[in-house]
């Protein structure tokens, strides 16, 4: 043994990983980023699978590190020569040989950077499943944890003319983690969504929000800034070309507000119109296309512009059989056009926040969103790390996306066990939901009484409309107590059937009876929309799912294959399944 070459090892192996853990990225580091000019490092990095955490343990980033007694910890190898990644993408889809691997893996490559007269700089990573470790020209920045949601590196003074980036990437699943370590979705790793620098002036717009004010008048705007600097007192400027707005924000200490008499073209579905606005605050511009629209619940009924409005939804993950997570604008566009062939005007899009190039591409076509976090199945609600954890995604997501006019819902998990330390775990997210955005709807897909048969969830207090995810004809077999749930139920808000299904492993035809085949697909949902017709209460559905995905939990050898096959279409989108062409009717009469 070389005992120069494991001494860091050696002292640390007990404790290696508290290290990293007290510098911790959350979303105090975001800023606004939307509608910004922003450059690439994106391309192909220097990249190493660590199973063992060597680069954590023995500090590889420091590149050649010398201890404080002199004691010289040597990398045996250069970074350069390491195989090239590209970045963003997923190992899994990558190589062969990495399909299956859970664990840290290195990333780095270095990059020229000149000052353009900017006076703070960010490096902001899209998303990086589950850990993100950064180090920047060989010193540590910090820790995110959470994998769909971006985070924000400030690097104002650390750039040089030569750089060197490195991140240990980790998508080890955790029990403590939100998701925890069982889910029903193939666990991807590795940077999967874009890194960019952000260059700024000193004192810049660090967060905006704009949306029309809900009160059913259609007739104000209200803008929200939050400025950071040295520069907190002045003016910002708001224009919005299309409705001649040219209108002063006053900010006193970094924060300003106003609301602003006009009538806009309200965004629909049906009328996606986007208006080109930009806010001004000294020498920081932010340039947008905003879309006005309200989404509110009345009684069992959901209004969208006022009006009454049924969620022709389906639901959906991010995943494609050739990118895994790291999916393509051409795929976003690819899906919203399959869901509106099935005259969907609304997605589900399950169960983690997806990219944010989906809102905005849905801003664009035309399609109503539920985003949500994934707090799923059994997370551990008792913890508060945990529940810190959540939050923080929580509010990623939302300072993300709640500009965008498509995203009506934010949902807080999905098919949680119905104990205390859940209830007040949601309950805490809702509310904290709602702080964050008075201007949309709170749901959750919740979990039901399948022994009473009922809507029945404590959560539903917190809810402006209650998610119900059922399998009638599936997982309860009997498929007469789906009518009997209904008649037992008096839920006094609007019930979404956030999802039901059943698996068909695509051209498999057979008797209805026959699990798997597209026949009892079809079967099941025939059955299904018939029953939602004839419910008051329901005010839309996203069946599960618009098509078959990648997991690790479906083994049988027919009709699975290690995917989840309650997809409309198969994997690859090629070819619909019978049940699609019942959705796709049973829209068409709504
Ligand atoms: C559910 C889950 C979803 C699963 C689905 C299934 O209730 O919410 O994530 O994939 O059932 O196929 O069992």
């Amino acid at each position: 043994m070389n005992p120069a070459k494991n001494y860091d090892d050696a002292i640390h192996n007990q404790s290696y990983e508290a290290r990293y853990l007290t510098k911790r990225i959350t979303n105090e580091s975001m800023i606004y980023d939307a509608g910004r000019t922003k450059e690439s490092l994106n391309g192909y990095w220097s990249f190493g699978i660590d199973q063992y955490d060597t680069c954590l343990r023995a500090r590889w980033f420091e590149e050649n590190y010398v201890d404080k007694d002199g004691r010289y910890n040597p990398m045996d190898f250069s970074f350069d020569e390491w195989e090239k990644m590209p970045v963003p993408s997923c190992w899994n889809v990558q190589k062969e040989k990495y399909f299956l691997y859970e664990g840290s893996a290195v990333y780095t490559r270095t990059f020229l950077y000149q000052n353009h007269g900017e006076e703070r700089v960010y490096i902001k990573f899209g998303a990086v499943n589950y850990d993100a470790k950064v180090f920047l020209n060989k010193e540590y920045l910090g820790c995110h944890k959470g994998g769909s949601t971006p985070f924000y590196v400030e690097v104002t003074g650390l750039l040089k003319e030569q750089n060197r980036i490195l991140v240990v990437a980790n998508n080890t699943r955790n029990k403590d983690h939100v998701p925890t370590d069982n889910t029903d979705w193939f666990n991807y790793g590795g940077i999967y969504r874009d890194v960019e620098i952000i260059r700024l002036p000193a004192t810049f717009i660090k967060d905006f929000t704009i949306a029309l004010v809900p009160d059913g008048g259609f007739d104000k705007i209200r803008i929200g800034l939050a400025i950071e600097g040295a520069e907190k007192n002045g003016t910002a400027n708001l224009k919005i070309g299309g409705l001649s707005i040219d209108h002063t924000v006053e900010i006193r200490d970094g924060l300003g507000s106003a609301v602003i008499e006009v009538r806009p073209e309200l965004w629909s579905p049906d009328n996606p119109k986007l208006y080109e606005a930009s806010i001004e605050f000294g020498e920081d511009i932010i340039r947008e296309k905003i879309g006005f629209r309200e989404i509110r619940v009345d009684g069992q009924e959901i209004l969208l512009n006022g009006k009454p409005i049924y969620l022709k939804g389906i639901s959906a993950h991010e995943e494609s059989v050739k990118n895994g997570k790291a999916v393509s604008d051409a795929e976003i566009v690819e899906n919203i056009k399959l869901a509106k062939e099935m005259n969907c005007n609304y997605m589900r899009l399950a169960h983690y926040p997806h990219t944010e190039r989906a809102a905005q591409i849905a801003d664009e076509m035309g399609i109503l969103l539920w985003e949500e976090i994934p707090v799923y199945w059994s997370i551990n609600f008792q913890n508060q790390k945990t529940y810190r954890d959540a939050e923080n995604q929580l509010t990623e997501l939302i300072r993300r996306d709640r500009n965008r006019a498509s995203v009506i819902v934010w949902a807080v998990g999905n098919e949680n066990p119905d104990t205390d330390a859940r209830v007040a775990f949601m309950s805490a997210l809702a509310r904290k939901a709602k702080e964050l955005d008075p201007t949309r709807l709170v749901s959750a897909a919740c979990m039901l009484d399948h022994v009473n048969h009922m809507i029945d969830d404590r959560l539903a207090d917190e809810l402006d409309i209650i998610g119900a995810n059922e399998y009638y004809g599936w997982y309860q077999p009997n498929f007469d107590n789906l009518v009997k749930l209904f008649e037992n139920s008096k839920p006094i808000k609007p019930v979404i059937i956030t999802e039901f299904g059943a698996d068909a492993k695509a051209g498999h035809r057979g008797t209805v009876d026959e699990k798997g085949t597209e026949d009892c697909q079809h079967e099941i949902y025939r059955k299904q929309v018939e029953v939602f017709n004839r419910i008051p209460y329901v005010k839309g559905t996203s069946p599960w799912i618009l098509y078959d995905f990648r997991c690790p939990r479906r083994l049988h050898p027919i009709t699975q294959n290690y995917y989840n096959t309650k997809g409309l279409l198969s994997e690859d989108k090629s070819y619909k399944k019978l049940a699609f062409y019942v959705m796709q009717h049973f829209y068409e009469g709504r």
